[in-house]
């Protein structure tokens, strides 16, 4: 979202400082801005598919779908068009108001090209938002994404671009900035983020925030993921991520990126409710839903369920995925009499 009241040139120092704040102060200032920009009892959700699983020649250290690590997956050649539209049907009726397609390719073939452009096609005449996250794009297949209506594309940069050179040694991170381009180029929606816990530093987690808030459009959607641990994975034996450094993360995203929806990604499924609660008081308003996300296990839908009343969050609704400012304000105002109300006691 180009905006000129975006700030997009933070330094590191500023957003160390950020980072360093007493717990309370740096999510009070998280929820000052969450509630400028976003409605705080709101969360979009998406439904993740596999369309294709297994064999990537890539080598992130993290991926279970990595031809390179012996990891106990299904293996699954591109999917037919029918199972990806039954699958659709049903995120849909769950109440998903995106649909995102995820392929363990390097980059995009021409002839998987043609199968991926009718698959958004279809999700898309479902009334869904479509994202497909497919590993590296060229200029022309971006553009070839959007003209069959794709709404979003998910290309995460994982973490600082020095780290970067110790997760994934088959591409570069000027590879995936590089597909990021062709995305923004062609006015597909950017969805980019990251995975904490592949043993990087809280200064490579700074970084990496820094690199995604200074693009010269913000991405509209950052998921931060938090490491799975899967068997056969270099990284299967690697530390928990301390839960209060991953909450600040997200306070980061959410004060350096006002307006972009930042994603509690991966990894929930092992997060207790308070954890995620406090992710959500940090900024975090986006999450996948379905029990399953490519090859590992997501929260159950009903435990989702039960979470989201128990905390009185609603979720977006297909007409109502982007904000609306008014219903904001209102919100605030109710706000600013109860405050009223509570100096007055
Ligand atoms: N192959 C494509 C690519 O790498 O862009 C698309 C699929 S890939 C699985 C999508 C993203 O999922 C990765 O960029 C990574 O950030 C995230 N991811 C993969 N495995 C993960 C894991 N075990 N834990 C957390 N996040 C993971
Ligand atoms: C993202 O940032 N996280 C999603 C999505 N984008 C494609 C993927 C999570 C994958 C978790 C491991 C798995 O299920 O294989
Ligand atoms: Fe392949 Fe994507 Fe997994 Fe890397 S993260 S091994 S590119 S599927």
């Amino acid at each position: 979202m180009k905006n000129k009241d975006i700030k997009n040139n933070w330094t590191i120092d500023a957003l160390q400082e950020i980072y360093d704040l007493p717990f309370n102060d740096l999510l009070w200032k998280a929820q000052e801005i969450h509630r400028k920009h976003h409605d705080a009892n709101k969360i979009q959700i998406s439904t993740l598919m596999s369309i294709k699983t297994g064999g990537c020649p890539e080598d992130c250290k993290y991926c279970s779908q990595s031809i390179r690590y012996d990891t106990d997956i299904n293996l699954e050649k591109t999917l037919p068009l029918v199972d990806i539209i039954n699958q659709a049907q049903q995120a849909k009726k769950n109440g998903a108001s995106r649909f995102c397609m995820g392929a363990a390719w390097r980059n995009l073939t021409q002839r998987n090209l043609e199968k991926v452009k009718e698959m958004v096609r279809e999700v898309k005449a479902l009334g869904l938002e479509t994202c497909v996250t497919l590993g590296m794009l060229t200029d022309s297949q971006a553009k070839e994404l959007k003209n069959v209506g794709l709404d979003y594309y998910n290309h995460n940069l994982d973490t600082s671009e020095e780290y970067y050179k110790e997760v994934v040694t088959t591409r570069t991170y000027q590879d995936r900035l590089d597909t990021l381009q062709h995305v923004r180029d062609a006015g597909v929606k950017v969805c980019s983020g990251g995975i904490l816990g592949l043993g990087e530093e809280n200064i490579d987690r700074i970084k990496l925030i820094q690199v995604l808030a200074n693009l010269e459009t913000q991405p509209e959607s950052v998921p931060i993921n938090r490491l799975v641990r899967v068997e056969g994975t270099p990284y299967y034996e690697n530390n928990d991520v301390d839960e209060f450094d991953f909450i600040r993360v997200i306070a980061l995203a959410r004060i350096a990126m006002p307006k972009s929806y930042v994603r509690l990604s991966a990894g929930r499924d092992t997060m207790n409710d308070h954890m995620q609660s406090l992710c959500f008081l940090a900024g975090a308003n986006s999450i996948f839903y379905g029990e399953e996300l490519l090859t590992t296990k997501n929260s159950t839908i009903k435990h989702d369920q039960d979470l989201l009343r128990k905390l009185k969050i609603k979720t977006m609704s297909l007409d109502n995925s982007s904000n609306d400012s008014e219903d904001i304000n209102i919100k605030e105002s109710k706000l600013e009499n109860i405050n009223i109300a509570i100096k007055n006691i």
